[in-house]
């Protein structure tokens, strides 16, 4: 399924770590009212608790399965059934990530697992589950070591150990019926879809028998019939045998080269101009099938493709720009990331505080992000989606939406400009020189409030307004002085 079964919005933003009862507020009192489609989340399962001598409680131990059972440190079954419940009252949808390519990786005998089950990863017993050895790979890897040493070789990227951690064989009809167990389980308390990890360690045709055999989504939520959203995450840069096209047939995939050709586009190693066909012309996926995003957690800490073209909430005016023009532009479905801040250590161009997990007490309970005055978050976490640049463009994306873009214009550089149909207006400046111009907007004649500057607040713009004119144009301007490189009007924000 590569619809996502939500009619709130064209957009769904990753609330990476966030807890179960702070995802519920956040969807009534912000997502929901602001067009957000829906939410992706960490993933809801029993993992490993890590304490080593300097790495506690990484953000990766999540990655790490013990069991299916609904227990994290975002919360338990209760507080996960009512976010779900609370979210869907308010048109939200919840994607859970969804961990089932392996298990844990090897740690000591006594390690435990967040909910208290036990584990043994040497002689891969999972009693939560329950999985025994026979339910792993092993026999089936062709890798000396037992892990992944060739990504030329689809049979190892499939079979063999992810950074050393027991492969569950998804050929097997009993460990697949565990993986749809816990997926239906989901299901039934309301979810929309997933975010699948690691699909390119998961041969295809097994995802196939595993997505074919999960139930209807709950028909309190959703229409009768109506299939599970499905979020492939298959890292595909070029250069390797298994590829994102080989997914597309299960689901929507994600598209790793929009997110780097983006950031390098507009850290100046490309001119915005070429901007004009970024999709299927750049030899992206289809659109219809593609997952599209700025950043995700992985390659915001330097990790998992995309190296350092990558864009995040560290570059902030590049970054703004970036998603203005990802949520402006009709390509892909559209994710948002939502980070946490942590400091950084990088030495030789690796962070080596690149496991840290998300802010938390002294007992490593997680914190709950709190808002100021203006509604931005406070303390490390970041919150890009509560960012105007940002929220007021996952609104623009929903009033555009059934639109293509038309009237391209661009200064044969770093300036660009499009509409979309009749229904909304972008332009970016990228140059280190201002931007004024007379453009076409496609808009009908009237004012109109620039949604990254400002909002409209009882009847008026408190950022910069826009004049269109009865020939639908209008004089522009983005000066370098300016806060943002990004001007954007669309029909809902006339004055
Ligand atoms: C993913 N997609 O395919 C996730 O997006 C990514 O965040 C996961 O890696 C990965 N797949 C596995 O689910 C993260 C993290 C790794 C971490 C793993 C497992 O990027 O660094 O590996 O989760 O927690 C860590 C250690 C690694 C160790 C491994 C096993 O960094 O050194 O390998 O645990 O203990 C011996
Ligand atoms: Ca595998």
């Amino acid at each position: 399924q590569w619809d996502s079964n939500s009619d709130n919005g064209e957009v769904i933003v990753h609330l990476f770590e966030w807890k179960w009862a702070d995802i519920a507020a956040e969807c009534e009192n912000f997502l929901g009212p602001k067009g957000f489609a829906g939410v992706q989340t960490s993933p809801p399962n029993e993992y490993i608790v890590a304490m080593q001598d300097v790495i506690k409680r990484p953000w990766w131990e999540r990655y790490q399965p013990v069991s299916y059972k609904i227990v994290s440190r975002s919360g338990d079954e209760n507080a996960f059934k009512d976010m779900v419940q609370r979210c869907n009252a308010v048109g939200v949808r919840i994607y859970p990530d969804a961990v089932f390519n392996h298990m844990t990786g090897s740690w000591p005998s006594g390690t435990p697992g967040v909910g208290g089950s036990s584990f043994d990863s040497g002689s891969e017993n999972y009693p939560g589950v329950p999985y025994s050895g026979f339910d792993f790979n092993d026999g089936n890897c062709n890798s000396g070591s037992g892990s992944i040493e060739s990504y030329q070789d689809a049979n190892q990227v499939r079979n063999c150990k992810l950074s050393g951690m027991n492969d569950l064989n998804q050929g097997s009809e009993y460990v697949r019926g565990m993986i749809m167990g816990y997926l239906n389980h989901l299901i039934d308390i309301g979810v929309a879809g997933f975010r699948v990890d690691a699909c390119k360690h998961m041969w295809p045709g097994d995802l196939d028998v595993i997505f074919n055999g999960l139930n209807n989504l709950n028909t309190d939520y959703f229409p009768a019939g109506s299939r599970p959203t499905i979020f492939q995450e298959v890292i595909d840069q070029g250069g390797e045998p298994v590829t994102a096209s080989q997914y597309t047939g299960l689901g929507r995939v994600t598209e790793f080269k929009y997110g780097l050709s983006l950031g390098s586009a507009f850290r100046g190693n490309n001119k915005l101009t070429y901007l004009s066909n970024f999709g299927e012309g750049w030899g992206f996926l289809p659109r219809a099938y593609s997952l599209v995003f700025v950043d995700n957690h992985d390659n915001q800490r330097g990790n998992g493709g995309g190296g350092d073209q990558i864009l995040t909430f560290r570059t902030p005016r590049w970054y703004k720009m970036a998603t203005a023009f990802t949520l402006g532009w009709p390509y892909g479905y559209t994710r948002i990331m939502s980070s946490y801040n942590w400091p950084q250590d990088i030495q030789n161009g690796h962070d080596n505080n690149d496991w840290i997990g998300p802010p938390h007490d002294s007992n490593y309970n997680i914190i709950s992000p709190t808002f100021g005055a203006d509604g931005a978050c406070q303390g490390d976490w970041v919150c890009e989606h509560r960012w105007r640049q940002i929220y007021n463009m996952v609104m623009f994306r929903k009033v555009v939406h059934g639109t293509d873009s038309n009237d391209w214009w661009d200064n044969g550089n770093n300036q660009i400009a499009f509409c979309r149909g009749n229904k909304g207006f972008l332009a970016i400046n990228n140059e280190s020189y201002d931007l004024k111009q007379t453009l076409q907007t496609c808009l009908p004649e009237g004012t109109y409030c620039d949604v990254i500057s400002g909002n409209v607040s009882g009847g008026s713009c408190t950022g910069k307004s826009v004049t269109v004119g009865s020939d639908g144009t209008a004089y522009i301007e983005i000066l370098t002085s300016e806060d943002d490189g990004v001007l954007a009007i669309h029909a809902q924000v006339s004055l």
